[in-house]
């Protein structure tokens, strides 16, 4: 009986209007949206318990970050050769996190349908898929990808990597799954009318990638694939390095369970969280979650002290998604306030201050027991893609994708006017390297827009 759960559920608001037969509010969506709910875990986080607590500031310090220079250094041969063996093993998977939606870009689509590319305007979507076709034709091995979905874009996601014929993947090889939902809460702890007549849910959050994989099977389809490392990024970074073999090989021949890559932070403010160390372990303070004590700590040299700031690229083992998924540990809950669009007591609509709920992915990472800390360069790696104009937008993301390309072309002897726009494919060549190896070298002198296939 839907009344009685929402009762228990402290919710008795919501059966009255259900009783009452309020044109506003649908049993249907109601009995969806409560079909979804983890209640015992709903009542938890409403009486304020699982939620994250700030570590003191005393007790944190920077973590050791491996430093980008060791990528050039003899040493790394040995733990890039090793990230290589587990790729031409099919040992390695990758796992895109695509929950969200591109509001903040003014579409309402899933990000990864939006189109990025400097030149040919090849969709986020599009160009992981490429990578990840190059790759597995490098190391002669499929690289299966594990999309996360959310239940506003599923459809939508799936509906365009199958126009799009999977851009050339095998289909078997590409697997989506659907993050879960909480309900968003007014400050008192009531649950919220959607102006659908269900509630008003959020998605959990990308710490929600953990248990979305094991209940829909995920999980099992990594293990009987024989994968034990899974590389995790965020959709919206069209520089990002997937699979990258010294990567994988620092984390696993090391022994890690999880790992993250980093790049030195541009200014105090910039939205990343930080890596850190708390009682001998790695983790990652979230910059919204983070006082301005630490944000703005200085080293005796008067530098900034967390400069490590973290990109959402991380290693994970598969067998540590299962340690952690298996037991009763769980991820903290962040708490974030925002407006609600809902209805009014006459079904009118109205917006709210209330509160959501989301688990990030990085604080599985303390719950490991050894973790590696990668710094890259941010030109080779971190372009993201998060508002529509200045800093992090489609136009800055766009000319940082042009200059790292251009600039293989410039190391390679080539003439380039500062003009043009250049976009390589990764079908062409995923690094420097690969282009001259291929033979995509173009003629000496180029000037206005340059697309290699
Ligand atoms: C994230 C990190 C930040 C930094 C930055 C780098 C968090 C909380 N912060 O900031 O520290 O590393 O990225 O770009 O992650 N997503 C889901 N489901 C969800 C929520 C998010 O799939 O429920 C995906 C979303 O599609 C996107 C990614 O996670 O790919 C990041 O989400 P965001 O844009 O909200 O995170 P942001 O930029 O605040």
């Amino acid at each position: 009986m839907l009344e009685e759960k929402l009762r228990q559920l402290g919710q008795g608001h919501i059966a009255r209007l259900l009783e009452s037969g309020s044109a506003y509010v649908s049993r249907r969506e109601i009995a969806r949206d409560l079909e979804e709910i983890d209640a015992p875990l709903v009542r938890e986080l409403i009486a304020g318990r699982f939620l994250y607590e700030e570590p003191a500031v005393t007790a944190v310090k920077p973590a050791p970050v491996i430093p980008a220079s060791f990528s050039s250094s003899p040493e790394s041969s040995r733990f890039r050769r090793h990230g290589e063996t587990l790729l031409s093993q099919g040992r390695v998977a990758a796992l895109v996190v695509a929950g969200g939606q591109g509001s903040r870009l003014g579409i309402d689509a899933p990000k990864g349908v939006v189109g990025v590319t400097p030149v040919r305007r090849k969709s986020l979507f599009q160009l992981h898929a490429e990578k990840i076709l190059a790759l597995s034709n490098k190391y002669a091995q499929p690289i299966p990808l594990f999309v996360m979905t959310s239940r506003a874009n599923d459809a939508d996601t799936k509906d365009f990597f199958t126009a799009h014929s999977f851009f050339g993947l095998n289909p078997d090889d590409v697997f989506f799954f659907v993050q879960g939902m909480l309900p968003s809460i007014t400050p008192e702890g009531s649950f919220v009318l959607s102006r659908e007549g269900g509630l008003f849910m959020n998605p959990d959050g990308h710490g929600g990638t953990l248990s979305a994989l094991k209940k829909s099977g995920c999980l099992d389809t990594l293990k009987e694939r024989g994968i034990e490392e899974i590389f995790y990024f965020q959709v919206d970074n069209p520089l990002v390095s997937i699979c990258d073999p010294l990567f994988v090989g620092l984390h696993s021949l090391k022994g890690a369970q999880m790992s993250s890559k980093v790049v030195r932070k541009k200014s105090f403010e910039e939205k990343v969280g930080v890596i850190a160390e708390v009682e001998g372990r790695t983790r990652v303070l979230e910059y919204s979650d983070m006082n301005d004590d630490m944000r703005y700590a200085v080293d005796g040299e008067g530098e900034m002290l967390y400069w490590a700031g973290s990109i959402a690229i991380h290693m994970i083992r598969r067998d540590f998604v299962e340690t952690l998924t298996g037991s009763a540990v769980r991820l903290p809950f962040h708490k974030a306030l925002k407006t609600i669009p809902t209805v009014d007591s006459r079904g009118r609509p109205t917006e709210i201050q209330g509160i959501k709920f989301e688990t990030f992915i990085f604080d599985a990472l303390p719950m490991a027991e050894k973790s590696v800390t990668l710094e890259v360069l941010r030109e080779r790696e971190f372009a993201p893609v998060k508002n529509r104009t200045g800093e992090d937008s489609l136009e800055t993301s766009r000319i940082m994708q042009s200059n790292l390309h251009r600039s293989w072309l410039e190391d390679l002897g080539v003439n380039i006017s500062d003009r043009s726009i250049v976009e390589i494919s990764p079908l062409a060549a995923l690094e420097k390297d690969d282009l001259r190896a291929r033979g995509k070298i173009p003629p000496m002198e180029v000037d206005g827009e340059l697309y290699i296939p």
